[in-house]
């Protein structure tokens, strides 16, 4: 559950009871999910009230986020740092993309990278072993990064001028949409392993994004995956997003993102 962003919160939720599809499901105490058929004509939806007190602390949070963010922001400009906020669900594939990134550029770029997971600090010490400084943040229960983190992050990874910082956000679809760090731009990664409708299940994330890209695009010939089906999707959520369709694992298209990134870094 987070405690920060009340993501969990069920007094946001709208519930719809599947009845008109003659399915309705019971929890019971041990886990146990059961499915009972029925056969009404309408599905009643059950609308949870919002509580005022909810909102009004989520937009206290979100507020001083904003101001947090405002702060990095003109922290990473003012040493012409571009930051750039890395987002997906977990596994999608962020710290093979980075690693092979970080590799690939090294001749080209500077890039230092805050790494964000609920535990561990697996992915920073993969990311350390490219040769670059890395921070890890552990959010705990939490799940997403915050403007907060970051500033504290830097203070401890200080990144030189001129560079690249890559922060790569915890596993998660949802909240980190939510949460501005400063960047100068969301990257959202999808990988085709996960369903080509995820853009309209949840646009937030990629309406917030400049860039998405598509990776493990080698899986593809064992896969039912409409590439241009997902674009579609992406487009209609956010017409400007621009897509790279890539393969961390074999390198194939990757020179559209390392594009992208010389192009951010000399303007
Ligand atoms: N075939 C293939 N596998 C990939 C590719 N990119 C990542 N993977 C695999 O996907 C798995 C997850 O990759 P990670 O880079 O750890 O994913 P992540 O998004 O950083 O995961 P979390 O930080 O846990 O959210 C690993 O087994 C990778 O080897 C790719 O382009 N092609
Ligand atoms: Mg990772």
């Amino acid at each position: 559950m987070c405690v920060t962003c009340g993501c969990s919160d069920d007094n946001e939720a709208t519930i719809t009871n599947l009845e008109n599809d003659h399915h309705h499901t019971h929890t019971l105490s041990d886990g146990t999910v059961i499915t009972h058929s029925h056969h009404h004509e309408e599905a009643p939806q059950i609308h949870a009230k919002i509580h005022n007190t909810t909102i009004s602390l989520e937009q206290e949070i979100l507020g001083k986020n904003n101001l947090l963010a405002a702060q990095n922001r003109g922290w990473f400009k003012g040493r012409n740092i571009l930051a750039l906020n890395l987002m997906s669900s977990p596994g999608a594939g962020k710290t093979t993309l980075l690693t092979r990134t970080i590799n690939d550029l090294k001749d080209k770029l500077t890039i230092n990278v805050i790494e964000g997971d609920q535990e561990t600090t697996n992915d920073a010490e993969k990311i350390k072993a490219t040769g670059c400084k890395v921070v890890q943040i552990n959010t705990g229960t939490g799940c997403h990064l915050d403007a907060s983190m970051i500033e504290r992050g830097l203070q401890q990874l200080n990144p030189p001028l001129d560079s690249v910082v890559m922060i790569e956000n915890v596993g998660n679809l949802v909240c980190p949409a939510l949460f501005d760090l400063g960047e100068q731009a969301k990257v959202v990664i999808l990988s085709v392993t996960e369903g080509e409708d995820k853009p309209i299940k949840y646009p937030h994330i990629f309406r917030a994004s400049e860039i998405m890209i598509l990776t493990k695009i080698d899986l593809l010939p064992y896969l039912q995956f409409d590439v241009q089906r997902c674009i579609e999707y992406a487009k209609q959520v956010n017409p400007q997003i621009q897509i790279f369709q890539v393969s961390a694992t074999t390198g194939v298209g990757l020179d559209d993102w390392y594009g992208f990134l010389r192009s951010r870094v000399s303007s």
